[in-house]
């Protein structure tokens, strides 16, 4: 069978991004009211409502629909995994780890709000994303939910974003760190959110075996790829293209593609993972249309 991996000329990304990007920004605003205590969910807020690409819930969103049904039933999930991910950037920026002072396009939260409301805003972000999918998942049997909560808990704790950072911060300042060891942290911090948020659509969705096994392999090599652009760029892009801080990765003395393969091999390796991530969904039609360009858009962001 062939397959065209190639994106459909009559999708526009650029519009299908915005609509998916407010329609998530609005859902999130509704999911977090402001309360009492008010400087913590004012922290919340703060990080949470800054904008930021969106991808996972995008993503989530994505996998839904590729399953077959509507990209509905599962934007609770989708917002609680923009909180997950919001959680770790705030703990990231702190300066016990990587000591950022920007981030999507502000000052970094424990920069406004100092460092124990910072701990906290996470703290609540990752709790409240949890309670959110138990509470608000609708028309969907209560198995495919339990589901979803086992595969962002998997994701956010040691086998995902916590074991990775720790790796993380094991290679800092390490000269022998090699591409193994890269690919392993990255698998944990930035690949396994990422394939959680596919994943967890396609099981509210209904998706079967097969397809699941195909959307994790996509979102595996989308998420390495993910991390070698966000490696590449921190060396050569600026503050104000990317809204957060640049360059942290050198002045920390943390192993990164670029420096372990250098730029051209980084690009490559980006390259090859995108293509196969593509021919992974193309399989699956007219449905994966946007799987396919998203995963193309990551190369465009290198040119
Ligand atoms: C406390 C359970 C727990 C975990 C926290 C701090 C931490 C452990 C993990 C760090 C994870 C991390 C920040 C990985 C980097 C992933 C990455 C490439 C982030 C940038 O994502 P974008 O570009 O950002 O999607 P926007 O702002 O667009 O959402």
């Amino acid at each position: 069978m062939t397959m065209n991996i190639e994106p459909d000329r009559s999708f526009d990304l650029g519009t299908y991004l915005n609509i998916r990007r407010a329609r998530i920004d609005a859902t999130l605003e509704t999911f977090l009211a402001l309360e009492e205590p008010r400087a913590l969910y004012e922290a919340m807020r703060y990080s949470l409502l800054a904008g930021g690409k969106r991808l996972r819930p995008i993503l989530c969103l994505a996998g839904c629909e590729v399953a077959g049904a509507r990209a509905e039933i599962a934007l609770p999930t989708a917002c609680a995994i923009e909180m997950i991910h919001t959680m770790s950037l705030i703990h990231d920026d702190l300066p016990s780890m990587d000591d950022g002072d920007y981030r999507r396009g502000r000052p970094t939260n424990h920069k406004m709000y100092g460092e124990a409301l910072a701990i906290l805003a996470g703290d609540s972000l990752l709790a409240h994303s949890f309670e959110l999918i138990a509470r608000h998942t609708a028309h969907v049997p209560a198995k495919r939910t339990l589901a979803v909560v086992a595969e962002l808990g998997r994701a956010a704790g040691p086998r995902g974003l916590a074991g990775g950072q720790v790796k993380d911060l094991a290679s800092e300042g390490k000269s022998e760190v090699g591409v193994e060891v890269l690919q392993d942290i990255h698998t944990r911090k930035t690949g396994a959110l990422l394939e959680a948020s596919v994943l967890s659509g396609a099981i509210l969705g209904g998706a079967d075996a097969p397809m699941k096994a195909r959307l994790r392999r996509y979102a595996q090599r989308l998420g390495l790829a993910f991390q070698i652009v966000d490696d590449i760029l921190d060396v050569t892009s600026t503050r104000e293209a990317l809204g957060k801080s640049v360059g942290n990765d050198a002045s920390a003395g943390k192993a990164t593609y670029p420096r372990v393969l250098g730029l051209a091999e980084s690009r490559r390796l980006a390259e090859v993972l995108i293509a196969d991530a593509r021919r992974d969904v193309a399989v699956f039609g007219d449905r994966a249309t946007p799987l396919v360009a998203l995963a193309g858009s990551l190369i465009q962001s290198l040119r």
